[in-house]
């Protein structure tokens, strides 16, 4: 009976949930959660861009008051096309801009506040950042999202039902006039001190239920039916429960939900998941490119280094999560051009280090397979929607590639079928050379994609031994 009652809340969010559907004869059946199809496409966009810009940028600070003059804001050169155009060329596949931060100052000539860019200088107050960081996306394919800050230090009704009106119609206009929406954050940071209509007082909120979250999340689903809501307790991501763009070696995309709320202070569990989760909501990795989230002059010099910037992205994007890498766009309204350089070295290395895979359509042998379309080659066909996959009952198997040759590799790449759920529980690499097979690389999750770094190493060829939770759905296995 105690079983039974464990089971109750997964079984719940199963039905609530539009599950994918799979329809391949002989496919295994799922296994524990799984992603919906907004999920699934939102985990291979793998590296977006987040810009933070808004009054701070102007004030020179992290977090405003919500008492600044909305005359403070007054970009000189903003080109949200400069911003696209280095995204697209780094890399990524979407920006989420700062719309409202917690200073409450809003980018978009909002109806319900006077508080926006309609009263700055900036384009007399006839301009609208979000309209044309919108457009410069669709201009360059990339899709956009919105941080909407629920601290707002700057509304006289913050802490009192009515602003929660006021965050549902801003978040209407947002989710309404500016096209697809792929993300909508919510930040954790809420109550404290601050203006509120010149209150300046100290508001605590009850963070687990003064916002009543389900009520705004069927706003942003019956808005935007396919955005993928950000929050320390999704529903679509998770935060990664830390601001330094590492995700946990171990990494379960699943996550036992209803522990949590934004602002919530067992976060620390947010690193690695919940093997037993029931709810699948994948780790976000949130981190800037300097100290700061907003824009300093004097961190000009202070940009990550390119060696943290990679392992920034082995540990994020390496280890089953997305790479959410903040900008802060400087008082001209420009992406700074130290940051641009770095981006572009960031690039250039990776491309470096996944320049061959020496794997891509090699033979693949494996000592269990399912066939009927669900063969070992299917792991080396560069598709993540085919895989390779075991018997019914067999959660133990092994894979072996021969590269042709002998080859120096020192990358291994491996991927799940995450739409069936997440089974790899460990795994381990060996390379043969003159027929002696030596083990290079270990680890546990796999999840959506899991990246090792080793040394060089010499292979005529690799075998990899997966060990999961239930019959293995490995979709691709890359060695560059
Ligand atoms: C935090 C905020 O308080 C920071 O200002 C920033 O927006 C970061 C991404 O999230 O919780
Ligand atoms: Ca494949």
């Amino acid at each position: 009976m105690k079983h039974l009652l464990a089971l109750l809340p997964f079984l719940f969010f199963a039905c609530v949930k539009k599950t994918i559907v799979t329809s391949m004869p002989n496919e295994p059946a799922p296994f524990g959660p799984v992603p919906i199809k907004a999920q699934l496409d939102w985990q291979r966009l793998e590296y977006n861009a987040f810009v933070h810009f808004n009054m701070n940028t102007f004030t020179n600070i992290e977090w405003g008051m919500g008492s600044e003059s909305p005359t403070t804001f007054n970009p000189t050169a903003l080109d949200c096309r400069q911003w696209a155009r280095v995204c697209k060329e780094a890399g990524m596949k979407g920006i989420i801009l700062t719309a409202k931060h917690h200073d409450g100052f809003c980018l978009w000539p909002s109806k319900y506040t006077e508080h926006s860019v309609k009263n700055s200088p900036w384009k007399n107050g006839k301009g609208d950042v979000v309209r044309e960081l919108s457009d410069a996306c669709k201009e360059y394919g990339l899709k956009f999202g919105v941080y909407l800050s629920p601290w707002d230090r700057n509304h006289p009704a913050y802490g009192k039902p009515e602003y929660l009106t006021y965050f549902r119609n801003q978040l209407r206009e947002l989710l309404t006039n500016y096209g697809p929406i792929f993300e909508v954050w919510f930040d954790g940071a809420n109550g404290g001190d601050g203006y509120y209509g010149g209150a300046n007082e100290k508001r605590e909120v009850d963070r687990q239920n003064y916002y009543d979250w389900p009520t705004t999340h069927k706003l942003v689903y019956e808005l935007q039916p396919n955005a993928i809501i950000f929050s320390d307790a999704g529903p679509g991501c998770r935060w990664v429960g830390n601001e330094d763009g590492y995700a946990g070696e171990t990494n379960w995309s699943a996550l036992r939900l209803k522990e949590f709320y934004p602002g919530s202070p067992n976060y620390k569990e947010l690193t690695n998941g919940h093997a037993d989760g029931y709810a699948w909501v994948p780790a976000e990795c949130d981190v800037s490119i300097r100290p700061g989230w907003y824009y300093h002059p004097e961190q000009d010099d202070k940009v990550k280094s390119l060696e943290r910037m990679t392992d920034i992205y082995y540990n994020s994007v390496g280890r089953n999560g997305l790479l959410l890498l903040n900008l802060p766009v400087d008082t001209r309204g420009l992406v700074h051009e130290n940051d641009a350089a770095r981006l572009m070295e960031l690039k250039k290395l990776l491309q470096k280090d996944f320049a061959t895979n020496f794997a891509a359509g090699k033979k693949a042998t494996a000592n269990d397979e399912r066939g009927n379309g669900f063969e070992a080659k299917n792991a080396l066909d560069g598709s993540p929607d085919t895989y390779w996959a075991t018997k019914d009952d067999v959660k133990t198997a092994s894979l072996e590639i021969d590269l042709g040759g002998k080859k120096s590799i020192s990358r291994l790449v491996l991927q799940e079928q995450i739409k069936l759920g997440q089974r790899v529980t460990s795994f381990k690499a060996f390379a043969q050379q003159n027929g002696q097979w030596e083990p290079f690389a270990e680890g546990t999750t796999i999840g959506y994609k899991r990246i090792l770094r080793f040394a060089k190493t010499e292979a005529e060829k690799v075998k990899i031994e997966f060990e999961g939770r239930a019959v293995l759905c490995i979709s691709e296995v890359g060695v560059y």
